[in-house]
């Protein structure tokens, strides 16, 4: 019984089955997904649909999937004037931000479901958890998207915001905890200033960055198995973005 964490899978199905396939999870296997399955790469839906095959795969939320679970319920509505008058200001700037980080290919690849798919999967979405904390051989871990914004040694794990969980980066020059380490995504690696690996996991201070950016071109979709420490890569993304975040 194996315990492996993955993040960022941002639409890369292919190279997500890849990396399935190298770990060769198993049934009594669990896979711990930290957010980010959605938008930028090519088949967001596709992903969330295989995630929802497999009974063993926790998935944690990602900043990308607070923008989509927002807006997806509005775009399942038949467009009418009556809808219109009803988009207020929220609503529009949260698909204004939603369409600037890459919400396309999840548009696109929504609109195809019918309507009883598409309200599966956003309660799919809607039951990913904010964290979760597992011990492995002894040792605690934290699992998070992004967080801990706003990080305060006497603040416990539920008095953080959805917006510190998800949006604000981990700062991995300061060790958060002494008896637990913190898994996180969100931050490619190749963007952590002085990271002698870019690109590959990257460990220090008690924090583990698994993003090692499917998305961005020569990027990568990494998983850590943590009875073994073991580390495992998807094969590379030769047609991912330039220089984004
Ligand atoms: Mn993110």
């Amino acid at each position: 019984m194996s315990t492996y964490v993955l993040s960022d899978i941002h639409g890369e199905y292919d190279m997500f089955i890849d990396i399935l396939e190298k770990i060769n999870l198993k049934d009594e296997d669990t896979l711990y997904v930290l957010g980010d399955v959605v938008d930028r790469g090519p088949n967001p839906i596709k992903t969330l649909l295989k995630l929802m095959e497999m009974p063993n795969a926790i998935c944690i939320v990602g900043n990308h999937e607070v923008m989509a679970v927002e807006c997806l319920s509005f775009l399942k509505k038949e467009v009418t004037d009556r809808l219109l008058d009803e988009l207020d200001i929220e609503t529009l700037d949260n698909l204004v931000t939603w369409q600037y980080n890459g919400a396309k290919s999840t548009i696109d690849e929504f609109r195809e479901l019918d309507a009883e798919m598409q309200d599966e999967v956003i309660d799919f979405i809607k039951d990913f958890s904010l964290y979760e904390e597992v011990s492995v051989n002894s040792q605690k871990y934290l699992l998070v998207h992004a967080g801990l914004g706003n990080f305060d040694p006497k603040k416990d794990i539920k008095e953080y915001s959805l917006h510190e969980l998800v949006w604000e980066r981990a700062d991995y020059e300061k060790k958060y905890f002494e008896d637990t380490i913190v898994i996180s995504g969100h931050t490619p690696t190749q963007y952590i200033v002085n990271n002698p690996n870019p690109g590959y996991i990257y460990k220090k201070n008690n924090h583990i960055a698994i993003d090692c950016g499917a998305h961005i071109k020569n990027g990568r979709i990494a998983a850590v198995c943590l009875e073994t420490k073991e580390e495992f890569y998807s094969y590379p993304n030769e047609n991912g973005m330039e220089d984004e975040i």
